[in-house]
């Protein structure tokens, strides 16, 4: 068949294409915002109602500080539907907090602190680690984060 100069098949391959990728583009967008919504970088001002949680990541853990003192190595556990807000600092090198299903990267830095908000909306164990090299045992830096009831939350918090 002769393609050559045929005005139908111009005009279909140049319009067929800008519908597709009209079409791809809307929930592209929404995944976007939705994502970018979940996660502020280095927003001072902490979010009304969250639970708050001082995190510090150094070679090669993750400790966390809650609201009521309540310290925990490695282990980040949080109440379920509730904004957690985190305010994460570096006692030596650069670390990045990740846990994928929960929120986006974040880095963390000496002397400089980045903020992380999200929402766990289910139940259960989500696995993450530290995802910038930072140093022979940067491997086992673990960030998994239990996400349990609040009442079950209110009993963890209260265990030494
Ligand atoms: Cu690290």
């Amino acid at each position: 068949m002769d393609t050559k100069e045929n005005k139908w098949f111009e005009v279909t391959w140049t319009v067929l294409p800008i519908i597709l990728l009209t079409i791809l583009a809307v929930p592209t967008v929404q995944a976007t915002y939705e994502l970018t919504s979940s996660s502020a970088g280095n927003v001072e001002e902490p979010p009304q109602e969250a639970v708050e949680i001082q995190v510090i990541g150094k070679q090669f853990n993750w400790i966390y500080m809650f609201e009521n003192g309540k310290q925990s190595t490695n282990e980040l556990v949080l109440p379920v539907g509730q904004k957690a807000s985190l305010r994460l600092q570096a006692e030596d090198v650069v670390h990045s907090f990740w846990v994928p299903r929960l929120a986006g990267k974040i880095d963390i830095f000496l002397g400089k602190v980045t903020r992380l908000s999200f929402v766990p909306n289910e139940k259960g164990s989500y696995q993450g680690k530290c995802a910038e090299f930072c140093g022979a045992e940067h491997t086992q830096m673990r960030s998994d984060t239990r996400v349990i009831s609040e009442g079950e939350f209110q009993e963890w918090l209260k265990q030494a």
